[in-house]
């Protein structure tokens, strides 16, 4: 690693806050001298307590996560860090300003470090460079990483394959029935809050989340122990007004005790590993893949495919046997 990064990765491993700002920006990028950094720094992680907050857009994630800061703070955790993802920054840049705004409130606290970044659009994209970010937050010492994405379909499955901790936000009143419907996310939800709950049916979507949690998790014969034994708690909060902040915090901290105390933190480890190798390698082998064939070809070959002149098996075939 030349000398220039490998200052900055230890004024950063110091609790220099510019230093590892800089260092995030050269592992988000991708940088020969981020997968250095990330390789020196790989052995200082596996400490950190990786909770993802999901929801759909405008459940109030943003503004809970704010509280919830505070509210690890004020109990004694002494570094936590978040990370916002935001897809749809990469558009307009208008709603990571105003997380910006909203979280400004803890920028005076030198215990916390807020970090915003858009996903990079691509297949994985959102969990890859997430999960290099998280690392090295972790190696740098935050206790806590929460990591703050809106729940588009595809995002709670790469959140839940990314953090120990699930939490998913709903709110009243945005078509209760259908969102839960949306049974993927129940099934990866550690704790499920309903937030907003100073606004009117908080207690209906509550109940309804209740009865699909039940219908998704029923207690069968031949589970697998360690996932008998949690039942993902549905907690009601209003984060403007901080009501319910705390309990979220504690329930936080119970999966965590559960998770550390079971085989779920190793098997959740390992799971997470395994995403992020397999990811690596099919990227890698992708491009290798394109550079040989020659992006020409592989334009020429999606063409014939696209005029269906070639089935999908039969374009696979013809690059296959010419690379
Ligand atoms: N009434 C009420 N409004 C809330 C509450 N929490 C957040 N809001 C408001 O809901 C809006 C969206 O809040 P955000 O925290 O940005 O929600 P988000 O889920 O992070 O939004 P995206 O990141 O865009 O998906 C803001 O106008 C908040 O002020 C709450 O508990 N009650
Ligand atoms: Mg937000």
């Amino acid at each position: 690693m030349p000398r220039q990064s490998l200052d900055m990765v230890n004024e950063a491993l110091a609790g220099e806050r510019l230093a590892l700002a800089r260092l995030l920006t050269m592992v988000e990028n991708d940088t020969s001298e981020g997968r250095a950094a990330l390789d020196y720094l790989y052995p200082h992680t596996g400490k950190a307590h990786l909770v993802g907050i999901t929801g759909s857009p405008g459940t109030g994630k943003s503004s809970l996560v704010n509280q919830l800061v505070k509210s690890f703070r004020s109990m004694g955790v002494e570094k936590v860090a978040v990370i916002a993802v935001d897809p749809s920054s990469s558009f307009t840049g208008g709603a990571l300003l105003g997380d910006r705004v909203r979280m400004r409130d803890l920028s005076g606290d030198s215990g916390v470090f807020i970090r915003s970044m858009a996903s990079r659009g691509a297949l994985g994209g959102i969990s890859r460079t997430t999960v290099s970010v998280a690392q090295v937050l972790d190696a740098v010492g935050y206790d806590i990483i929460l990591i703050e994405t809106v729940g588009a379909g595809q995002a709670e499955v790469e959140i839940a394959r990314l953090a120990h901790t699930v939490v998913v936000v709903e709110a009243p009143g945005m078509g209760d029935e259908i969102q839960a419907m949306k049974a993927g996310i129940l099934e990866s939800a550690d704790i499920l809050v309903v937030n907003k709950c100073d606004l009117p049916g908080a207690e209906r979507t509550a109940r309804a989340l209740k009865a699909m949690v039940e219908m998704t998790h029923p207690a069968r014969p031949g589970q697998e122990a360690e996932k008998a034994l949690w039942s993902a708690p549905i907690l009601l909060a209003c984060s403007t007004d901080c009501q319910g902040v705390d309990e979220i915090t504690r329930a936080i901290c119970a999966h965590y005790v559960f998770i550390k105390s079971s085989r779920e933190w190793q098997r959740r480890d390992y799971e997470r590993m395994k995403n992020n190798l397999d990811l690596l390698l099919r990227d890698l082998l992708f491009q290798r893949f394109i550079q040989r064939v020659g992006n020409e070809r592989y334009q020429q070959v999606l063409e014939l495919l696209t005029d269906r002149k070639l089935s999908p098996f039969e374009a696979l075939e013809r690059l296959l046997n010419e690379g």
